[in-house]
């Protein structure tokens, strides 16, 4: 028995199924999830000395791979001047004004602590602005665990949404809209079914929950139009798409503009930080401007800024997204000839399913052939590739995977497609 073995038996002895975020236990995929030790770059190394090239990537935080120099010492630093004060800092001004700068519809932004918290705080401030209860959502789109979003779709369109987990109540659901993505004529129905009750969209302008699914032609245009119309407010859930696009994320990307964004994982360089950000009319209705109570001890919290900071500045020293695109585009030009998978791909994010025909929504991402996914991620684990472990997931390049990682990898697919075949 390895490390790995042994450590996951010792964690299912006190964490909750081993691990402290579900997807990291392997359940998609089977087997025993490897504990890692260390990352540097493109590579992570597990318990037992085993290195992999990482397509995870902090679930892609890691714009610039594990431990950039730059971004570990602007934390250390940081650490060594105290970690947390819960009282303002230089730093917090100078993330939210490095944000700002970056996509012209943030003219305020709240620093919080997780995907989860922003997008929770941009629903709240969706419904205490316009003092309407209900949201809408679309299904196979994830932003975070809070109550009114764990919601699936009911049986139709317009009957009552499901808690889509043990503990959110049907009153809570009741009030989340769950719509198909890309489907602009369900949304208008959604819409009408409730004229004045719909607080806000929030989506995944590129979704990367379900898989990555790209907005159709107009889809993005079309629910700005609506909103507008039906005096919704448009919230874009950038927590993955964020300066992982490109400077300006989603929004810049497809020039369609929300009224709030919910921001991740890049901004924090993988440490704790988040942020909801958009309209001042809007996001001065926070506690202590306005009313609508938001709070949290650690955001903003300096060394997590430090970071964010350090990655944001690498970002306008580098601008790495030609080279993330390309790696992104020669990997899965690469696994044309040697897989059978519909691979989605937006600039450098995409992912793959073993589907013979195209997706575009949630039901085309589950008539994929995960139970193969699974056998394809431990092919490639055992040839030294560690992918996302599980089909629904985005993969993540970094700066730090080059032509050599390339190339590994483009090798181990060809090999387990072999090892998969039949
Ligand atoms: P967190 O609360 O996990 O920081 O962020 C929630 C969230 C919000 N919005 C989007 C678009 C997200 O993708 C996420 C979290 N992403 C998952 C991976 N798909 C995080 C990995 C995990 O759950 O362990």
């Amino acid at each position: 028995m390895g490390r790995s073995e042994e450590l996951f038996a010792r964690a299912l002895a006190s964490i909750p199924g081993g691990v402290n975020s579900p997807v990291r236990a392997y359940r998609a995929v089977g087997g025993t999830p490897r504990f890692l030790a260390r990352g540097e770059g493109a590579f992570v190394e597990d318990v037992d000395g085993r290195r992999y090239v990482d397509y995870v990537q902090s679930w892609g935080a890691l714009l610039f791979g594990h431990a950039r120099p730059e971004i570990v010492e602007a934390a250390v630093a940081a650490a060594r001047r105290g970690s947390s004060f819960g009282a303002p800092t230089e730093a917090e001004v100078r993330l939210v004004e490095l944000i700002a700068q970056a996509m012209p519809s943030i003219e305020r932004v709240r620093l919080v602590s997780s995907g989860t918290e922003a997008a929770m705080t941009a629903v709240r401030i969706a419904r205490g602005a316009t003092g309407r209860p209900k949201i809408l959502k679309f299904a196979g789109c994830y932003h975070g665990h809070s109550d009114s979003l764990l919601v699936r779709a009911g049986s139709g369109v317009a009957t009552l949404s499901l808690p889509d987990s043990p503990g959110v109540t049907e009153a809570v659901a009741a009030q989340t809209l769950v719509v198909p993505f890309n489907d602009l004529e369900a949304v208008r129905e959604a819409f009408d079914a409730g004229p004045g009750s719909v607080a806000c969209v929030i989506v995944e302008p590129v979704a990367a929950n379900m898989g990555v699914v790209a907005p159709a032609r107009g889809f993005l245009q079309g629910l700005r139009e609506l909103c507008d119309q039906e005096g919704a407010l448009l919230v874009f859930d950038e927590v993955i798409t964020g300066f992982r696009l490109g400077l300006g994320g989603a929004q810049g990307l497809f020039g369609v503009a929300p009224d709030l964004t919910c921001l991740g994982k890049v901004i924090g360089g993988g440490f704790p930080c988040a942020a909801v950000g958009g309209r001042a009319d809007l996001m001065e209705r926070l506690a202590p401007s306005g009313p609508i109570y938001q709070a949290g001890t650690l955001s903003g919290n300096p060394v997590a800024v430090a970071a964010g900071i350090a990655t944001l500045e690498l970002i306008r020293a580098e601008d790495p997204y030609p080279r993330l695109r390309d790696r992104a585009e020669r990997l899965t030009d690469g696994f044309a000839p040697a897989l059978p998978v519909t691979v989605n791909r937006v600039e450098s994010l995409f992912s793959v399913f073993f589907s013979g025909g195209p997706v575009r929504d949630e039901p085309g991402a589950r008539s994929a052939d995960h139970a193969r996914y699974g056998r394809f991620f431990h092919a490639m684990l055992d040839r030294g590739i560690l992918l996302p472990p599980s089909g629904y997931e985005a993969w993540f390049v970094s700066t730090a995977h080059g032509t050599e990682e390339i190339q590994l990898t483009l090798e181990a697919a060809r090999g387990a497609a072999e090892a998969i075949a039949g």
